[in-house]
């Protein structure tokens, strides 16, 4: 409130008592570091949002977990602490399976599926978010995800007792019906536990993999593309409500161009962060059939898993889908 009075007195004085106008500053905590794709596309979002209410709304994006820590950012929204932020949508798989459904291994493996499922799959997340206070502004996906291991793996029962680093349940839940140990860590956090022996090895995208360095600790990776997790961009509807129409829309309008621009960049991103880490020296694998075979029954197990749990509203998505 401090801040939105100080805000709104900052416009009057830059405008003139006449034209006044007030100004709104946000704050926008997101989990990822600068260099990432989804990071660069919120800072452009926030762009548009600047020019289009000319400077009246502005949002200044805190990457990397810098003002809220990435489990704690959907918390600090709802609240009210930040207005906007981003997250992992399957990081709120724990609470209500609905939002895991990106992250079913081979359920949607590819771009135009990921899409397919997003476009059945929208108003219930929309909805869910509503649930708690929050608006659903756009969402975007990684590129698939991918095994990054010290050893060319071509069966699973190589990664018995290998410590795995899980970044949802449905990454726990892998790394258990694989036989490795899971370890929770966060993407700003993955050198320093493949430093310190806390993991061996881990799923994740081409992006994350390169920003994270990966082949300063493990040498092959193993191109599944199993899933394409998105994050999402939400604001607190009261906040949000608090806005006067025109920045409401503004809002809409970048946000819409952000889901749109934010697909591609994603697409774009994966042959090229995969040549990125066989230029850094990374062996670049296909997976043999043994591991392919092994990987989509898990998959398998894994979908059987997620509509027990997803209930009836997760039944309807599927059949929307077209996968029951
Ligand atoms: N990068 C994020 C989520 C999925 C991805 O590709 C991570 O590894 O934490």
């Amino acid at each position: 409130m401090k801040h939105l009075a100080t805000a709104a007195l900052c416009g009057v004085l830059a405008f003139g008592a006449g034209a006044a106008r007030a100004q709104t500053a946000w704050d926008m905590p997101t989990p990822y570091g600068d260099s990432v794709f989804h990071t660069q596309n919120i800072m452009q979002f926030a762009e548009d949002v600047a020019s289009a209410t000319e400077g009246a709304l502005t949002i200044t994006v805190h990457s990397a977990g810098s003002l809220y820590a990435h489990p704690e950012i959907r918390d600090s929204v709802r609240r009210g602490l930040a207005p906007i932020g981003e997250i992992l949508m399957s990081q709120l798989a724990n609470e209500d399976a609905i939002f895991g459904v990106d992250s079913v291994p081979f359920l949607a493996a590819s771009y135009e599926d990921a899409a397919r499922l997003w476009e059945v799959s929208r108003a219930a997340i929309t909805a869910r978010l509503a649930d708690q206070g929050l608006t659903l502004l756009f969402a975007v996906p990684w590129p698939g995800q991918s095994l990054y291991v010290t050893e060319e793996v071509t069966s699973i029962d190589q990664m018995k007792g290998v410590n795995f680093r899980a970044y949802n349940t449905a990454t726990e839940r892998l790394a258990q019906l694989m036989g490795a140990v899971p370890t929770t860590v966060e993407a700003g956090d993955i050198p320093t536990a493949f430093s310190t022996s806390r993991i061996a090895a881990m799923i994740t995208s081409p992006s994350t993999g390169v920003s994270s360095q990966a082949w300063d600790f493990v040498g092959h990776y193993i191109d599944t593309q199993a899933w394409l997790p998105k994050n999402m961009v939400f604001v607190n509807t009261r906040a949000f409500e608090a806005l006067p129409e025109d920045q409401r829309e503004a809002i809409f309008e970048a946000a819409a161009a952000a889901e749109l621009r934010g697909w591609e960049m994603s697409r774009a991103e994966t042959a090229d962060k995969i040549a990125t880490l066989a230029k850094n020296g990374m062996q670049v694998h296909e997976p043999s059939a043994a591991l392919a075979a092994e990987l989509r029954e898990i998959g398998a197990t894994m979908a059987n898993e997620w509509k027990q749990q997803a209930g009836p509203e997760g039944a309807r998505i599927l059949e929307a889908y077209g996968r029951n």
